[in-house]
C-alpha cells in the first residue's frame, strides 16, 4: 500500500463528477458514464483540471457503470464504458487511477429483491473489467446499506485480490445508515474484510461527517476518508446549487483533517476550485495527532464488543446438542423457538450470541444461513458462528452482518488450514481450542505448546495474536479431578503473556447435581485468572450473579449499578421486553416479530373473532406501534422487517377466512391494484386486495414498486374501470401523482382509488383521485360506489 499512502501525508482525491457533468449539459435521464465514450475530450480535460488542482487520486467516471444499468446488447457496452473511464484518468496523468463504484440501484433482499450473492457477482464482474483496464484502486461510494458494501467488497476482492479497496458510505440525518447501522460497527466489519480505508462521502456536507468522525476514528485503525458534498443543495431555476464556496469547504475540510481524516476529497457540488482550496488548506494545516489502536473487537451492524477490558458473556443456548425440544423445532423449521432464545439471552445480559445448528440429518448450511439472518434481524448483538464444518462457517461468514467470532479452530493442522484462510478473507476473531492430532494434553506445558503453534500458524495467514481467543478447554471435574487446575493454570499463563482467553464453562459440572453451583465457582476462579470471555447460559442467575459480583469486587461497576439492577431482577428466566395486552396475544407476537407464534395466534383468534376485527384491532395496531418505535429510533430496519414478516404470517389465515366468507359469485368488475413506484410497503395493499376479492371484484395485482407506466399499461390492457394505488411514504406521493396523471391520460374513464398511511383526503383530491380510502373496507365501498356511478 506504500504507493497509495505516503507516510504522514494526506491523500487528496478529486471532487464531484456527476454535478460537474450536469453543469456541462448532461441531459436528464442521460447516464453520466456514457460521456466516457461520447465526450472523451471533455472527460480528459475534467480529470486534468482536478490533477492540476492537486488531486493525487483521480476517480474514473464509472460510478453507475454496472450490468443492471448497462445490460448486454445495449447501445453502450459496459466493458467499453469502464475501460474508457479508466483510460481517461490514466491519460490525464493520475498518480492513482481509481475506479469509482456506486450502489447497484436496487435494494438487497429482504428489503428489495436483489439477492446477496447476485450482488456479489455483479460487483465481481465490474471488478474484473476494472482490473483488466488498469485500475489502481477501487473506491466504493455513497452506499446506504452496509450489506451492499459487504457484497461489493467481496465481489471486488474475488475479482482482483491485489487492488486496494476504499469503502465509503453515506449517513442519514440521524447519523446512521439507511438500515439503522452505525458507522463504528460498520467500520469494524469493513476492516475485518480487509479494505484499505473506510470513510464517509456525499450527504449534507463536512459538518455531518464531522459529527460521525470520532466514532469512526475510535473504531478502526484504518485511514479515514472524508468526501462530502459542498454543503446542502438548494434548488434555483430548476438546478441544484450547493451552499459552500471553495474557501468555506476547504476551511471545514481542514477541520476534518485536524481531527484525523487523511483521505480527503469532494462529492456533489465540489469543483476543481474546491479541491485546489482544500489542497492548499490541508497542506498548511498541522497534521492530525497519532491514532490509537482500538482494542480487539467484533461487531454487529449496530454494536461493537471489545475484548480485554471486562469479561464478555457469550450466550450458549442456541445449540441443539442435548436439547430434544430445540431439536424438534429446528427440524420442523420453527424459528420462533430459536428467536426466543436469542431475545431472552440478550435481555439477560449476553454480549454475543453463539449460533450452532448442527444436527444429524439436517442440512446444516441452509439452517445456519436461516438462523444467522433471523437472529441478526431480531437482536442487535454480534454473533459467534459455531460449526465443525468449514463450509458452513464460510457460508455464515459471507452473510453475517458485522464481524463475527468463529467457533472454532484447533491445533490440528487440517483445522488451521481450513479456518484461518476464512478468517483472513471475511474478517473475524477465532476461538482456538488447545487440542491437536494427539488429543488434549494433560499438562499445562502441553497445552501452551499448542497455543504457541496456533499463534504461529495464524501469523503465517496474516492473523495477529490479538484476534485469537485461546480456549484452554474445560473438562469434566467429576471424571478428572485435576483437570480444572490444569485449565485454570494454562488460562493464567496465556493471560500473563497478554493473550485473550475464552472458556465454555458448563462442561466442568457434567454428571453432578446442582450443576450451577459448581459452574459458578469455576467461572469465578477463571475470571480471577484473567478470563476474557465465557460461553455460558446468561439466563442462569448463579452465573450472572458470579459475573456481576466479580465486576463489582474488581471496581468495574461504578456505584454498584449493574449489580443492583441485576439483583433486583433475579428471575430464573429473563423475560423479553414487555409488550402490552395479555401474554402471547397476536398483538404481542407481531410486536416481537414471531412468525410462527403470530400464525398460531391468528388461527386461534379466528375461533372467536371475525377476520376483519382481528386485522383491524390486533395486526394493524401492532404495526402502528412498530412504526412509532421505528420513528423514535427504538427499533431499526432489521426489527421492522421481522415484525412485517410476523404480520404477514398472521394475515395468511385471516385473508383465507375472508375469502371463504365471500363465496363464489360473478365478478363485479376489474381493478388494477399496485403500490406505487419506489415504495415496497404492500401489507395494506394486500389486505385491500383480499377485501376486494371477497366482495367479488377481479383484482389485477401489480405488486409493489410499480412504475407509473406499467400501471397505465395494465389499466389499458385489461380495460379496467377501476385502479387502486397505495403509498406509505411521503417520498412516494409524487410517484402516486405521476401514476394518476398517466392513467388518466391513457384511460380517461378509469376511476382511481387511493389509500395508505400518509395520505389525506385533501391530497387525494389535489392529485386527481376519485376516492380516498382510509382503510380496506373503505376501498370496497368506494369500488362499489364508483362502479355503480359508472353504469
Ligand atoms: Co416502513 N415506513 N419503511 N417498512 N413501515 C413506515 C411507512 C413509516 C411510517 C415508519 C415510521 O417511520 N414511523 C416510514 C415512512 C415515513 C414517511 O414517509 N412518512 C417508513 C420508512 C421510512 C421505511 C423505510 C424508508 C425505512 C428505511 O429503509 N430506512 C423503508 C422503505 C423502503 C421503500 O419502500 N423504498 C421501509 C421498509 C419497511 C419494511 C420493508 C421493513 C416493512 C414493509 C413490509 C411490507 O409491506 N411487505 C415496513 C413496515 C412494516 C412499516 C410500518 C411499521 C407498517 C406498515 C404497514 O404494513 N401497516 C409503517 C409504520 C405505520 O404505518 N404505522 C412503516 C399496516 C397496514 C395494514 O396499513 O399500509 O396503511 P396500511 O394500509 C391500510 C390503509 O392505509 C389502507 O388500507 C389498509 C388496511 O386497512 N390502504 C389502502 C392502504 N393502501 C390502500 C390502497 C387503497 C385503499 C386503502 O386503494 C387502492
Amino acid at each position: 500500500m506504500t504507493h497509495i499512502f505516503h507516510d504522514g501525508q494526506p491523500l487528496i482525491f478529486d471532487g464531484g463528477l456527476g454535478t460537474w457533468l450536469q453543469a456541462a449539459g448532461l441531459a436528464p435521464g442521460e447516464r453520466p458514464e456514457t460521456w466516457n465514450l461520447t465526450r472523451p475530450d471533455f472527460m480528459l480535460e475534467t480529470h486534468r483540471r482536478y490533477l492540476a488542482a492537486g488531486a493525487r487520486a483521480l476517480t474514473a467516471n464509472t460510478f453507475g457503470a454496472n450490468r443492471l444499468r448497462y445490460p448486454r446488447g445495449g447501445p453502450f457496452p459496459l466493458e467499453d464504458v469502464i475501460a474508457s473511464g479508466i483510460a481517461h484518468v490514466k491519460a490525464a496523468g493520475a498518480e492513482i487511477p481509481a475506479m469509482d463504484i456506486g450502489p447497484m440501484g436496487k435494494l438487497l433482499a429482504p428489503l428489495g429483491d436483489l439477492d446477496f450473492e447476485d450482488a456479489v457477482a455483479l460487483y465481481r464482474e465490474i471488478g474484473e473489467i476494472g482490473a483488466d483496464a488498469g485500475a489502481g484502486l477501487f473506491i466504493i461510494e455513497t452506499m446506504t446499506d452496509p450489506m451492499e458494501v459487504k457484497a461489493a467488497v467481496l465481489g471486488l476482492k474475488e475479482a482482483a485480490p491485489g487492488i486496494p479497496i476504499f469503502a465509503c458510505f453515506t449517513l442519514e440525518d440521524n447519523g446512521r445508515m439507511l438500515t439503522g447501522a452505525a458507522p463504528g460497527p460498520v467500520a469494524v466489519m469493513l476492516e475485518g474484510l480487509g479494505v484499505a480505508a473506510v470513510g464517509l462521502n456525499c450527504g449534507a456536507g463536512p459538518a455531518r461527517i464531522q459529527a460521525a468522525l470520532p466514532a469512526l476514528l475510535a473504531a478502526t485503525s484504518l485511514p479515514i476518508a472524508a468526501m462530502p458534498n459542498a454543503g446542502l443543495p438548494r434548488l434555483r431555476d430548476g438546478a441544484a446549487h450547493y451552499a459552500l464556496t471553495p474557501g468555506d469547504f476547504a476551511a471545514q475540510m481542514a477541520g476534518l483533517y485536524a481531527m484525523g481524516a487523511t483521505v480527503l476529497g469532494g462529492c456533489c457540488g465540489t469543483t476543481p476550485e474546491h479541491i485546489r482550496a482544500l489542497n492548499d488548506a490541508v497542506r498548511a494545516a498541522t497534521p492530525p495527532p497519532a491514532r490509537k489502536i482500538p482494542p480487539p473487537c467484533i461487531s454487529s451492524l449496530t454494536e461493537t464488543v471489545t475484548f480485554g477490558e471486562r469479561p464478555i458473556i457469550i450466550g450458549e443456548r442456541i445449540n441443539p446438542t442435548g436439547k430434544p425440544t430445540f431439536q424438534k423445532h429446528l427440524r420442523a423449521g420453527n424459528w420462533d423457538y430459536l428467536l426466543d432464545e436469542a431475545v431472552s439471552q440478550a435481555s439477560a445480559g449476553a454480549d454475543i450470541l453463539d449460533i450452532n445448528v448442527g444436527l444429524p440429518g439436517l442440512d446444516e448450511k441452509t439452517a445456519m444461513l436461516q438462523a444467522v439472518e433471523r437472529v441478526q434481524r431480531a437482536v442487535p448483538l454480534p454473533l459467534q458462528l459455531d460449526s465443525a464444518d468449514p463450509a458452513v462457517l464460510e457460508a455464515a461468514l459471507r452473510r453475517c452482518a458485522g464481524k463475527a467470532l468463529v467457533n472454532s479452530v484447533s491445533g490440528r493442522e487440517d483445522s488451521m488450514q481450513a479456518v484461518f484462510p476464512l478468517i483472513k478473507r471475511y474478517g473475524g476473531m477465532a476461538v482456538a481450542l488447545l487440542l491437536d492430532e494427539n488429543g488434549i494434553p494433560d499438562t499445562v506445558e502441553g497445552r501452551m505448546a499448542i497455543a504457541e503453534r496456533i499463534y504461529a500458524r495464524a501469523a503465517e495467514h496474516g492473523i495477529p495474536r490479538r484476534d485469537i481467543l485461546i480456549d484452554a478447554l474445560t473438562l469434566t471435574a467429576s471424571a478428572a479431578p485435576d483437570a480444572a487446575a490444569v485449565t485454570l493454570e494454562t488460562l493464567g499463563r496465556i493471560h500473563a503473556q497478554g493473550g485473550l482467553t475464552i472458556l465454555g464453562v458448563s462442561n466442568v459440572s457434567f454428571g453432578l447435581p446442582q450443576r450451577d453451583l459448581v459452574n459458578a465457582a469455576f467461572f469465578t476462579m477463571a475470571l480471577q485468572k484473567g478470563l476474557s470471555a465465557a460461553i455460558l447460559n446468561p439466563k442462569s442467575p448463579a452465573m450472572m450473579g458470579a459475573l456481576r459480583s466479580f465486576n463489582l469486587l474488581h471496581g468495574m461497576d461504578k456505584n454498584c449499578k449493574e449489580y443492583i439492577a441485576f439483583a433486583e431482577n433475579v428471575t430464573p428466566v429473563a423475560q423479553a421486553p414487555a409488550p402490552q395486552e395479555t401474554p402471547n396475544s397476536l398483538y404481542n407476537m407481531v410486536l416481537l416479530g414471531r412468525e410462527e407464534a403470530s400464525l398460531q395466534q391468528a388461527k386461534q383468534a379466528l375461533g372467536t373473532r371475525s377476520p376483519l376485527d382481528i386485522i383491524q384491532k390486533s395486526v394493524v395496531p401492532a404495526l402502528d406501534e412498530v412504526g412509532r418505535r421505528f420513528a423514535a429510533g427504538r427499533m431499526f430496519l432489521p426489527q421492522l422487517l421481522q415484525c412485517a414478516g410476523a404480520a404477514q404470517a398472521a394475515l395468511g389465515p385471516l385473508q383465507g377466512a375472508l375469502r371463504q366468507a365471500g363465496g363464489a359469485q360473478k365478478s363485479r368488475g376489474t381493478i388494477v391494484l399496485a403500490t406505487v413506484q419506489g415504495d415496497v410497503h404492500d401489507i395494506g395493499k394486500n389486505i385491500v386486495r383480499t377485501m376486494l376479492e371477497t366482495w367479488h371484484f377481479t383484482v389485477i395485482d401489480l405488486g409493489k414498486d410499480a412504475p407509473p407506466q406499467a400501471v397505465a399499461d395494465a389499466v389499458a390492457t385489461h380495460e379496467a374501470p377501476l385502479c387502486g394505488l397505495s403509498a406509505l411514504m411521503t417520498t412516494t406521493l409524487p410517484a402516486m401523482e405521476e401514476t394518476i396523471r398517466l392513467v388518466r391520460a391513457r384511460a380517461p374513464g378509469c376511476k382511481i382509488l387511493v389509500g395508505g398511511a400518509v395520505l389525506t383526503r385533501e391530497f387525494a383530491d389535489r392529485i386527481g383521485a376519485h376516492a380516498y380510502c382510509p382503510d380496506a373496507m373503505a376501498a370496497v365501498r368506494a369500488a362499489e360506489e364508483l362502479s355503480i356511478n359508472d353504469h
